[in-house]
């Protein structure tokens, strides 16, 4: 019998609040600490330039919106992460399971920069199943794929463009359904380091949670992603895991 992650019973008694929670998933340096800060008003994610990973713990954020209160929580570079060791990857995955079995986690936010890749709707298939099998329906509806660095996010007919190219090269029938039921939803979140620049990136960023706020929040179901099985774990393999990094 395998190794079970979480051998506990789970429910949703123990969350620990009922503040609508987002995590920010995705490879190393594809823009997630900056949406943190996008999103929450603040500048308290790290943001690193260059392709080392900058974010080395998870960390959250809480944030008001028209009113109503939302956690934000970063999380550290998944995709090309190999300076991550097994353990590593194990230690990450269960503690993101405990923030969904606590936290009333009602969106996950995968970013990625440029190109949605092969490997990555790979690694959604994969958190999709490992979801399913600790007892959550499908998890589409709690899923939105960000692309950030679009800097024509303003620009209705290009995102549509996009995103079209994208249902149009997923080839895998199965993932292209699961990436369909997605949102998905384009930004420009630009450095406020340089001077020259920073007026602009300001209105960017600020353009740029608006769009996504005004889009998700009404949105974001009320009810949390469940895990309601937690001895289905018996099921996962490791590698199950080892595999969505
Ligand atoms: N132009 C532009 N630059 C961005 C955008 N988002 C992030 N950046 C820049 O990209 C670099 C990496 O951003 P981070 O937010 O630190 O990336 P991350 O995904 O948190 O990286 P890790 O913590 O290493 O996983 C920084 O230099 C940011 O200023 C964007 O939408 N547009
Ligand atoms: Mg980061």
């Amino acid at each position: 019998m395998r190794r079970t992650p979480i051998g506990v019973a789970v429910s949703n008694k123990e969350k620990t609040d009922d503040i609508q929670s987002i995590i920010i998933a995705g490879r190393t340096g594809s823009g997630k600490s900056t949406l943190a800060n996008v999103l929450s008003n603040n500048n308290k994610f790290a943001e690193v330039a260059g392709s080392t990973s900058g974010t080395k713990r998870i960390q959250s954020e809480i944030f008001e919106w028209k009113g109503n209160k939302y956690r934000v929580i970063d999380t550290v570079g998944i995709g090309d992460t190999a300076e991550l060791s097994n353990d590593e990857k194990m230690s990450l995955f269960l503690e993101l399971l405990e923030i969904v079995r606590k936290h009333n986690v009602v969106q996950i936010i995968f970013v990625y920069k440029d190109r949605f890749e092969e490997y990555q709707i790979k690694a959604l298939e994969k958190v999709n199943t490992l979801f399913k099998i600790y007892g959550s329906n499908s998890i589409s509806k709690h899923i939105a794929l960000v692309c950030t660095n679009f800097d024509q996010f303003e620009n209705k007919k290009a995102c549509d463009q996009d995103i079209k190219k994208l249902h149009g090269e997923c080839k895998n029938k199965s993932a292209a359904e699961l990436i369909k039921n997605c949102k998905h939803i384009h930004v420009d979140n630009p450095s406020i380091c340089s001077p020259h620049y920073r007026d602009g990136a300001i209105r960017a960023r600020q353009s740029s949670r608006k769009k996504l706020l005004n889009y998700l929040a009404p949105i974001l179901s009320v009810e949390g992603i469940k895990i309601e099985n937690a001895f289905g774990a018996t099921n996962v393999r490791d590698q199950d895991i080892y595999d969505c990094f």
